[in-house]
Formats: structure tokens, C-alpha cells, sequence
């Protein structure tokens, strides 16, 4: 088997404000189906012909177990040949996942599209805090290169820990619109609902203003130059959207990455 295995994994048992994000996973796909639009990608993709193998949702387990069974199931998918592809759930997923990754790719690029840096070192006495997860992956050394961007909330201590891991943090305000991609080794393509505008997408936990239009961040994912061997989509809030704008956000978000990776 090869191309995009879809996986969902509904967990937000380590979001530090709002709980909610574990309910997004089967409103993105019940979007991406919608009638409202049609499966082909910008780049001119037809999932409608060629869809992706879905895994469907991981049950969901407490703290360490799901730790474990996240990491499990994407090394699964790796070892079957695909590229996966997760809708969280919070951003916690991603440490998890990475531990999947990180032994199977000596070299390997994190492209962290976000509002939020997520490198405290620990945040309300939990390491494992949405807030955290590129703390563990750089101190494990699962990638080579973290590249953040859209980021507007940095505090004293997440800059020290960006000096600390050697990040690579390109901030909302310094960002342009001709910014070049080229990465000479796979990526892994994070991507936080957050880093957009609240204007753009309401249901998230975390509403922080100033951050990138919908049609920047289809660009970036556009601009990406390298193979894209897996990806996720994190913190969608349905409790938190309006008349399903950031469903339809994740939805479309989920076609132009998904369309990228084939
Ligand atoms: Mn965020």
C-alpha cells in the first residue's frame, strides 16, 4: 500500500484551557464529503478517483497509553508504506507521532505552522501539555530542522528554548509573502489551526488576532519544495466554531496538504 493513510485521533486530555479539539475529527471528514464543494485539490488532484486510505478514529486512552497507541499506529502506517496524515485532537499529538517518525528518518524537516511557539518546557507541572510537544521532540532529536511560522505569542522563556534547540522561528510579524520553502530533506507538516486569523478560523481554544489569511496558509503548503511524508491537523475546537467555518477550514486545509503529499 502506499500514499496518504488518514487517521483521527481524538484527544484533548492535555489541553491547558478548553476541552473540545477531541470532537473535530469526524465533523473535518464530514466536511471534506460535503456536497457543499467537490474532492479535487487546487493543484488539480481528484480524491473523488483516487481516495486515500483512512484508518479511521484511535480509541481513545488515557495519558501514557495513548501516548503509546499513537505512536504505535503511526509507525504502523509508516510501515505499510504511508504517508499519515492525523486530525487531532490537540496539539499533544504531535510528540507521539513524532516518536513514530523520528527512528525511521535519519533526516527529517518539522514545518510548524502556529500561533504558539508549544515549546514550554513544562506548562501547569505537565510536560506532555499541548503546550510542550517541540520541548520533547528537540530534546529527543526526532528532527533535524523545526521551522516555525505564523508565531505571535512568544514569551521570555519559549524565546530561551528557541535558542536552546537551534529553532528556526519565523514570527507573524517578520513573515513575508515570498518566502521560499526549499528543504533538501523530508518534511513533516504540522499544522496548528491556530495559525490562522480568528477571523479565518473561529473554533479554536486559543483565539490569538494578527495571525495568516486562509489563502497564505494555502500558499505555504503550496510553496513547500520537498516531499511531504506525513502531516497533521491540530486543535480545531468545534465547541468553539461558527456555522461550521473552521470544519470547512480544516476540510479544505486537509485537500490541498493531503493533494500536496500524493
Ligand atoms: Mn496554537
Amino acid at each position: 500500500m502506499s500514499g496518504v493513510g488518514l487517521i483521527g485521533i481524538p484527544y484533548d486530555e492535555d489541553s491547558s484551557f478548553l476541552r473540545g479539539a477531541a470532537e473535530a475529527p469526524p465533523l473535518i471528514r464530514d466536511a471534506f464529503f460535503s456536497e457543499a464543494s467537490n474532492l479535487w485539490s487546487e493543484n488539480g488532484f481528484d480524491f473523488g478517483s483516487a481516495p486515500f486510505h483512512d484508518e479511521g478514529d484511535l480509541e481513545t486512552l488515557p495519558g501514557e497509553a495513548m501516548r503509546d497507541r499513537i505512536t504505535a499506529s503511526i509507525g504502523s502506517l509508516l510501515d505499510r508504506g504511508m504517508r499519515p496524515l492525523s486530525l487531532g485532537g490537540d496539539h499533544s499529538i504531535t510528540y507521539p507521532i513524532l516518536k513514530a517518525f523520528g527512528p525511521r528518518f535519519s533526516e527529517l524537516t518539522i514545518i510548524h505552522i502556529d500561533a504558539h511557539g508549544d515549546l514550554y518546557d513544562q506548562f501547569a507541572g505537565n510536560r506532555f501539555s499541548h503546550a510542550c510537544p517541540f520541548a520533547r521532540i528537540m530534546e529527543e532529536q526526532l528532527a533535524v530542522r523545526l521551522i516555525q511560522i505564523g508565531i505571535r505569542s512568544l514569551t521570555g522563556h519559549q524565546r530561551d528554548q528557541i535558542a536552546r534547540f537551534g529553532v528556526e522561528t519565523i514570527e507573524m510579524k517578520d513573515l513575508r509573502d515570498d518566502i521560499t520553502l526549499e528543504i533538501g530533506m523530508p518534511v513533516y507538516l504540522s499544522f496548528d489551526i491556530d495559525g490562522l486569523d480568528p477571523a479565518f478560523a473561529p473554533g479554536v481554544s486559543h483565539p490569538e488576532p494578527g495571525g495568516l489569511s486562509t489563502r497564505q496558509a494555502i500558499s505555504l503548503i503550496h510553496r513547500i519544495q520537498a516531499p511531504i511524508v506525513g502531516a497533521d491537523i491540530v486543535e480545531f475546537n468545534p465547541r468553539r466554531d461558527v456555522a461550521g467555518l473552521t470544519a470547512n477550514l480544516c476540510a479544505k486545509l486537509l485537500k490541498e496538504i493531503a493533494a500536496k503529499m500524493m
